[in-house]
């Protein structure tokens, strides 16, 4: 197949579960072409399946805001026609959804027909897509695609609770690949990281509100009174700098590292002892997969899809959205009790492999296809 990927090339999950299958399909023989405003971040290797078309959008003095749709919609218009592209698949619905539906709009003129598939991965529709400058347009959009997937049962339901939703979704969830993504011997970085033999906690996020970064460090307090350990904190946001403020606050400045944004998260994941994602609101999860991956149980909330990634009890423990004394009570108790931490490390990576690429790229596959035959059916 010829597919066509639009997403946001940056460092949210959206980007990266669109990269990484836009990359597995190719590996798997399909061309593979990404229409994005910048490379993406994990896009950074040659691959003869691969092209890369950057959507550059014209300055002029009348626009306050930069008119990145009709740039989009135009970019799609162009490789669609010229590469002949079977099908476009759009991450994330804002505004991907309505861009492709305008572009499937032009594109009929020319006597094209394109199948158009939306994923919905979280914030466009649990956070952004049910503001009422953007409501109207996310439920037209995702009613207009020719498919919908949603990355968890929840969000799933999410979706069909808060909109009217005509079409079906299809689940299809988060995926790792564990030839990345498995625990190896980093051992000189827990000597630099830990060299008292403290326990090691990791939180990766955007550092955006709904991710309560807040509640790593109050977790991690609470922690530090029973249990030698040290935080690093990898990513970046706009919190960040009041994280740093409520460290410095807290005097734990010397325990808690802030990491930035980091390629090889895999690295510092191998020298975990737990994860924690204390979210808001999480529609899958991709960053505590990634951990389980790499054998570390997750301390997590139970919003959104987290259930159907960290079982309580198994993989990690899931607390109320801010319930911070139980969520340091259940880490403290894996970090206290070394057989427990091992046995729960390896129900972690087992329940990873559910999601394991190789599962569920076939997956999207066979979607394509089924929705690729549904349009030319219908004309
Ligand atoms: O806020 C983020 O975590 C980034 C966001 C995105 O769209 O880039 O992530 C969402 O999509 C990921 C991939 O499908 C999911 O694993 C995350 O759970 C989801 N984030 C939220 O729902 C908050």
């Amino acid at each position: 197949m010829k597919i066509g990927i639009v997403c946001y090339p940056t460092f949210g999950g959206s980007g990266v579960i669109a990269t990484e299958l836009g990359l597995g399909l190719a590996d798997r023989g399909h061309d593979v072409h990404f229409i994005t405003y910048k490379r993406p971040v994990r896009l950074t290797a040659f691959h003869p399946n691969v092209y890369f078309h950057e959507v550059t959008a014209m300055e002029y003095p009348l626009f306050e805001y930069t008119p990145y749709e009709t740039a989009l919609a135009s970019k799609i218009v162009d490789v669609v026609r010229f590469e002949k592209i079977d099908i476009l698949h759009v991450h994330y619905a804002i505004p991907h959804a309505a861009v492709a539906f305008m572009t499937k709009e032009i594109l009929k003129t020319h006597g094209i027909q394109l199948p158009v598939i939306t994923t919905l991965h979280g914030t466009d529709i649990t956070l952004v897509g049910t503001d009422a400058s953007f409501a109207p347009v996310v439920a037209f959009s995702i009613n207009a695609s020719d498919g919908v997937t949603a990355v968890s049962e929840q969000l799933k339901k999410e979706t069909l609770d808060t909109f009217k939703i005509i079409k079906d979704i299809r689940v299809i969830y988060n995926f790792i690949d564990f030839s990345r993504f498995r625990k190896t011997n980093k051992d000189h970085f827990r000597k630099a990281i830990a060299p008292e033999g403290e326990k090691i906690l990791v939180h990766i996020s955007n550092f955006r509100k709904v991710k309560r970064v807040q509640d790593v460090i109050h977790v991690f307090e609470l922690i530090r009174k029973e249990v030698n350990a040290k935080l690093l904190l990898i990513g970046d946001g706009p919190e960040r700098k009041q994280m740093e403020d409520l460290c410095r606050s807290m005097h734990l400045c010397d325990e808690i590292r802030f990491l930035g944004k980091q390629e090889a998260v895999e690295e510092l994941l191998a020298i975990a002892d737990l994860f924690i994602l204390p979210s808001e609101n999480e529609s899958f999860g991709l960053a505590a997969l990634e951990a389980m991956a790499c054998e570390v149980p997750v301390i997590s909330s139970n919003a959104g899809g987290l259930p159907e990634v960290n079982i309580d009890g198994v993989t990690g423990y899931m607390c109320n959205v801010g319930d911070i004394e139980m969520m340091a009570q259940k880490s403290i108790e894996l970090l206290q009790d070394e057989v427990s931490l091992n046995i729960f490390r390896k129900n972690a990576f087992l329940q990873a492999k559910r999601f394991d690429i190789l599962e569920i790229l076939p997956q999207y596959e066979s979607y394509y296809l089924e929705i690729i035959e549904k349009v030319i059916k219908n004309g």
